[in-house]
């Protein structure tokens, strides 16, 4: 998984409202309502379930340590989908007791390989890579005006790729999946709804709605497109190229954490 740095998330809190406003001109839809489709609850169900919850975050030092801002990123996330948040004084298990005490229903926490959000009541989880890939094609789907017998290549067959395929399937999309491990493929190659591609140049200028689910950044040309190529690329950095970017910026959606962490809210709820 990509790590994000603070630089990546720098101004995410305070353009959260104009960040909205780019996706409802895309798609035609804004965040909670990208999150909930993502989630298969309607966008008032979501908008009720979260006046229930208070959601903690809590930062974790293990490994390469805590990312300056990140848990302050995902709170401004939550609160901006409505829903009470607080980012715990405390870190790692001290936080989560934390969390717990001041009566959190929900607690969303990342270490450098996993990032889940937690239901106390339930004891169940969300994860942020299941989370990011359905809301990724929450919002092309939205964007393309539906995907319902449309062919959607996937780029990567990592966990965000896993649930952009699963919500694919849901849809009734025609998966094209590509992986540059044989070895990723090999739970897709008996599945009838998915066809595998061998060629990454081929695939790029075949289809043209595409989910970028790699952690490569700058591989995707202008011209490897299709002049009216959509794409939807959560992975950190963005395949595109800058003349790419250029192009198809219009019909490229592309943040840092934005649709992830709302789709695991609307998810765990
Ligand atoms: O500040 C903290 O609590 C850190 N432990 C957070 C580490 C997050 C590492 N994961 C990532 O940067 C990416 C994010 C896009 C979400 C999933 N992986």
């Amino acid at each position: 998984m990509t790590r994000l740095t603070t630089h990546d998330i720098a101004k995410l809190d305070s353009e959260l409202t104009q960040y909205n406003l780019s996706l409802i001109e895309k798609t035609g839809v804004d965040l909670a309502a990208i999150a909930s489709f993502a989630a298969g609850i309607t966008r008032e169900n979501l908008k009720q379930a979260i006046q229930k919850h208070r959601a903690a975050v809590v930062p974790i030092t293990s490994g390469q340590g805590i990312i300056g801002g990140f848990a302050e990123s995902v709170q401004s996330i939550i609160q901006f989908l409505g829903c009470a948040c607080f980012v715990t004084e405390a870190a790692n298990v001290a936080g989560i007791a934390e969390a717990i005490d001041r009566k959190a229903s929900i607690i969303f926490a990342a270490d450098d390989d996993r990032f889940i959000a937690y239901h106390v009541g339930k004891g169940s989880y969300v994860d942020n890579g299941e989370a990011t890939g359905r809301g990724y094609v929450a919002a092309l789907a939205h964007m393309a005006k539906g995907l319902k017998g449309q062919d959607v290549l996937v780029l990567g067959a990592g966990p965000v790729g896993q649930g952009a395929i699963s919500l694919l399937k849901e849809l009734g999309a025609r998966v094209k999946l590509f992986d540059l491990q044989a070895e990723a493929l090999k739970p897709y190659q008996t599945d009838a709804l998915v066809t595998l591609e061998f060629s990454l140049s081929e695939a790029l200028s075949k289809y043209r709605f595409i989910l970028d689910a790699t952690p490569a950044g700058g591989f995707i040309g202008a011209d490897d497109l299709q002049p009216l190529a959509m794409l939807a690329a959560p992975g950190i950095p963005l395949g595109l190229n800058l003349e790419a970017l250029a192009k198809f910026g219009p019909h490229l959606i592309h943040d840092p954490l934005q649709i992830g962490v709302a789709t695991m809210l609307a998810m765990i709820l």
